[in-house]
């Protein structure tokens, strides 16, 4: 276990670094009064047991895991609107302290599931007291809706391993369209909702 916990001290002190500048942009917004892309951040490394099941479940041979498991260190943003979805991925490939290495739009194609969510993949460096160590990071970019939708869907998936009974997938299903015409109706009264908001917090 002492190997694990020195092996996953980087990717610690990656999703902290990053779960606080994505706050200090989040504050940068809102103290120049601008709507805020960012509505809130979250991060998680996964556990060494999640790490041996992904390898598991996806066969992965032990000297290909740290390409076949992208997402050890992983960070979450939820946006209010799908617009916001994509200031915040523009913003991201601007930054210079980081390289993003890949990305996959599954709103633009969202999965068979019915999962939406914007994935980059990013290079992060981060500096130990040995030096400079380079950890992929994997950054899932959300709106509440398309959150609130993975979350419920995860918590089943894990019930029922993977293997859905035919109504429950049908619900899911539907609920993910529910969830993305959600979004599109938030969308067309963007301006509307931004002022209200605007209202509030002056
Ligand atoms: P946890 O508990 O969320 O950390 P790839 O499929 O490899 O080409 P992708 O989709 O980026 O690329 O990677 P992967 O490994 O399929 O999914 C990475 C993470 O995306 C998952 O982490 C989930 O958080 C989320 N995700 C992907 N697909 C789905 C889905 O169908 N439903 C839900 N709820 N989430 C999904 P983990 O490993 O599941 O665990």
């Amino acid at each position: 276990m002492d190997d694990w916990t020195s092996f996953l001290a980087p990717y610690e002190q990656a999703v902290a670094e990053l779960k606080l500048k994505l706050k200090m942009m989040r504050d940068e917004f809102q103290t120049k009064h601008r709507h805020t892309p960012i509505e809130f951040v979250t991060g998680r490394v996964k556990t060494p047991a999640s790490i041996l099941e992904k390898m598991e479940v996806r066969n992965i041979k032990p000297e290909d895991f740290l390409i076949g498991v992208q997402d050890i260190a992983g960070i979450r943003i939820m946006c209010q609107f799908v617009e916001d979805i994509y200031e915040v991925a523009e913003l991201l490939k601007r930054r210079q302290d980081f390289k993003v290495l890949l990305i996959r739009d599954y709103i633009k194609h969202h999965k068979p599931s019915g999962y939406r969510s914007y994935h980059m993949v990013l290079e992060y460096p981060v500096h130990r007291l040995t030096g400079v160590e380079t950890v992929i990071v994997e950054v899932q970019i959300r709106t509440l809706a398309m959150n609130f939708w993975a979350t419920i869907e995860h918590s089943l998936n894990y019930k029922y391993s993977g293997v859905y009974p035919e109504e429950i997938l049908w619900r899911l299903q539907r609920a993910s369209e529910a969830a993305f015409q959600l979004d599109e109706e938030m969308s067309e009264i963007r301006d509307e909702i931004r002022e209200a908001i605007q209202y509030f917090e002056n």
